[in-house]
């Protein structure tokens, strides 16, 4: 049932100066009234009032109790927000008495969930509002308010209408060939209408692809053969000793990973086992795990020893890396420079033209922040399905499939396009996405 009466501590589950147990539901504020020592039926909507809670007649918290009425909610239902003092224990039983007076414990995400399936807010607001509480970061904060403000919908509705209207005119084109004033389409029409989708629905993708990494940081792997300097290469962009630093080849056998943000990107750093023939038994897993690193890396530094000309194991690892995103940088070039790039030396901190060189690769992407971009993987996932149905369309069309066909893919790729914001969903997936939520959210 929807509309019973949910509760929940929607702060942080710690001693702080006031704690807030939210209710929701048709019976919020009777239940709430029920409790406390003034009649909350008679408080006027979105004001907050001075009040005991009681308990077997004695007074056991000073709180302040806030109403809404609906709709004008939060969920879209009556809900009453009650700040006890912020110790767990008086929270908790402010919580029990709601729940022994019958409200339900909400689940995770709950409250959102309601404000969701009431019609408050799409789904891409209700997953940005979980991405607010969860930022760590100003790039972060700012695509989620950006998100709560609908930038989604903004976003994908344009080409969802454009399509729904496609849709709308082949129906009736099929169901009503004898009108004179219906406007035929044929596949000569279709076919750049289709083409200008796949080319918004691409961009859409890559943008999302290229502001994920300016908002989460990127996969960075350390690769090179022993003793080049990863690890002092590590540590400088660290500021810090966090990996052992030896001259002997072999040291680093473990992967160490830690992040470091830049002025333009994070990176989240591993730094890997210097990547060799080894019939050591640990260096050998190191090895491996390395290799592990360097698939699953978006972004490999790669560093060569500029004091000594390129050998085959050198040559061997550039050619593992040739399709991946690859920075070469040469380090110890305070001894020596035999190359033209970018050079460190990373053993005494000098490592400025690379951070420089990083700084610039991701300065255009910064501007991607003011724009309304695909927000998280299942969007993305969702935008790549219906570019894909998009594609088979346009082969549909140049083959000169039936128009009935081609209409119920393209309603198909509007069907994915229309669950990005949550207007087609399955219970399933709504269940999931709402788990990850916090408790009182
Ligand atoms: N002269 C010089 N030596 C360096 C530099 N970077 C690292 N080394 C030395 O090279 C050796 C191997 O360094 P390390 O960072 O452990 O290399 P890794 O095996 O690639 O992780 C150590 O003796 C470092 O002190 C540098 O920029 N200049
Ligand atoms: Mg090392």
């Amino acid at each position: 049932m929807l509309n019973d009466t949910i509760c929940a501590i929607s702060t942080a589950l710690n001693n702080g100066a006031i704690a807030i147990v939210r209710l929701s539901g048709d019976e919020a504020i009777d239940i709430a009234d029920k409790i406390c020592d003034k009649d909350l039926h008679k408080v006027k909507s979105h004001s907050i009032i001075y009040a005991h809670i009681i308990e077997n007649e004695a007074n056991i918290d000073e709180v302040m109790i806030s109403i809404f009425k609906a709709p004008k909610t939060y969920t879209k239902e009556d809900i009453v927000e009650i700040n006890t003092h912020g110790g767990a224990y008086i929270a908790r039983k402010v919580l029990n008495l709601c729940l022994a007076n019958g409200a339900r414990l909400a689940m995770s995400g709950e409250f959102t969930k309601r404000a969701y399936l009431n019609g408050r807010i799409d789904l891409s607001e209700a997953e940005s509002i979980n991405d607010m509480i969860k930022a760590k970061s100003e790039v972060q904060i700012k695509s989620a308010m950006k998100g709560i403000d609908g930038s989604i919908a903004r976003l994908i509705d344009p080409l969802c209408n454009e399509i729904m209207d496609m849709i709308g005119m082949i129906e009736v084109n099929i169901d009503y060939p004898e009108y004179d004033d219906v406007t035929i389409i044929t596949n000569e029409h279709l076919l750049p209408m289709v083409e200008k989708w796949l080319k918004q629905a691409d961009e859409m993708i890559k943008k999302a692809e290229r502001f994920r990494i300016i908002k989460d940081g990127i996969k960075t792997a350390i690769i090179g053969k022993p003793n080049v300097g990863k690890s002092s290469l590590l540590n400088a962009l660290l500021k810090k000793d966090k990996a052992i630093v030896t001259d002997i080849a072999g040291t680093t056998r473990d992967l160490i990973e830690d992040s470091v943000e830049l002025e333009n990107i994070t990176l989240h750093l591993i730094d890997t086992a210097g990547i060799r023939e080894s019939e050591d038994t640990v260096e050998k897993i190191g090895i491996e795990r390395s290799l592990k690193a360097l698939k699953e890396a978006e972004l490999i530094l790669f560093v060569i020893d500029a004091s000594h000309p390129l050998d085959d194991e050198d040559k061997r690892l550039i050619e593992l890396v040739k399709d991946k995103d690859v920075i070469y940088i040469y380090n110890k070039t305070d001894i020596d420079c035999l190359y033209e790039g970018i050079k460190i030396s990373a053993q005494n901190g000098d490592i400025k033209e690379l951070v420089d060189h990083l700084n610039s690769r991701y300065d255009k992407d910064q501007s991607l922040i003011d724009e309304d971009i695909l927000n998280n993987e299942r969007q993305v996932a969702l935008m790549k399905s219906a570019y894909n149905t998009l594609k088979e369309i346009k082969k549909a069309v140049f083959d000169g499939v039936e128009l009935d066909i081609i209409s119920s893919s393209l309603y198909e790729a509007y069907h994915d396009l229309s669950e990005i914001v949550g207007k087609a969903y399955d219970d399933d997936l709504i269940d999931h996405l709402f788990k990850n939520f916090c408790l009182g959210k």
